[in-house]
């Protein structure tokens, strides 16, 4: 399993990850070759399956690079099947309370923390491993909350101090859109409810994450200085959408000139 990404959350060292949407194992590897610390597979916002999430978790894990899962919903058995894949940590959409919080934390976690199933799969090694995982994931398991919500602002400090939460991940989308300014992210009320995240999470000593999604990427060094940590930029779709259509106006404008 790999440790290293909670090292790097537990010592409030930046961490830059990216997204996954697309499902496709070579660009995975591509991915994770280009030396993020983690990427997470997206099963909410995607067409992707339970066996191509375990697929990408294995590429992504053994390119050295930290797989975790946004998951589809806060939601304990296929949180159980990624984890059983061997990703590091699950990522859960729209956090609204400490109770959801708990339950997350619940899913992730064997007894007597929380209610895991314990099975042999990917994680330990096929059961080879079944001991050095034991301690390896109570020790790296990564719970992060997305606070992408209004209701979730309202809640962020009890969210973020419920035992076993990592931290708490901004999704800018959902969260224009939960104070009616939907894709307006640099709109003043989010702003506002992204630093008082930043705020409760520094409180409770847990880190600050968010998805930095469209360019420019210079938006990372302000998000650091606000005090996010976990900084996912981009995604393999949102690269390449916006580079083909680049290369096509090119084109047309040579089509112009001729
Ligand atoms: C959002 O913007 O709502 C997200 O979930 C981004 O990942
Ligand atoms: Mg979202």
């Amino acid at each position: 399993m790999n440790t290293s990404l909670k090292a790097q959350l537990v010592a409030g060292r930046p961490s830059f990850g990216s997204w996954l949407q697309l499902g496709s194992l070579p660009v995975a590897e591509i991915m994770a070759a280009a030396g993020f610390d983690w990427l997470a597979i997206d099963l909410e916002h995607s067409a992707i399956g339970i066996e191509t999430a375990c697929s990408l978790i294995q590429v992504v894990d053994l390119a050295g690079c930290a797989p975790l899962v946004r998951l589809s919903a806060n939601d304990p058995v296929q949180t159980k099947r990624v984890m059983d894949g061997g990703a590091c940590g699950v990522i859960v959409p729209a956090v609204q309370s400490a109770a959801e919080a708990r339950q997350a934390v619940d899913a992730v976690k064997y007894p007597p923390e929380g209610h895991r199933g314990v099975g042999l799969w990917r994680a330990p090694g096929y059961g080879a491993r079944f001991t050095e995982y034991q301690q390896e994931y109570r020790e790296a398991s990564i719970v992060i909350v997305m606070i992408e919500h209004r209701e979730g602002v309202e809640h962020a400090a009890e969210i973020v101090a419920v035992p076993g939460v990592d931290g708490a991940f901004i999704g800018p989308y959902d969260l224009s859109a939960s104070y009616g300014v939907a894709g307006e992210l640099t709109h003043p009320s989010v702003i506002n409810a992204m630093d008082r995240v930043v705020e409760a999470a520094g409180e409770a000593d847990k880190v600050a994450g968010i998805h930095v999604i469209h360019p420019p990427v210079t938006q990372v060094r302000d998000r650091l200085a606000e005090g996010f940590r976990m900084v996912a930029y981009g995604g393999d779709m949102l690269f390449l959408e916006p580079k083909a259509r680049e290369a096509l106006i090119s084109l047309r404008g040579f089509d112009d000139d001729a």
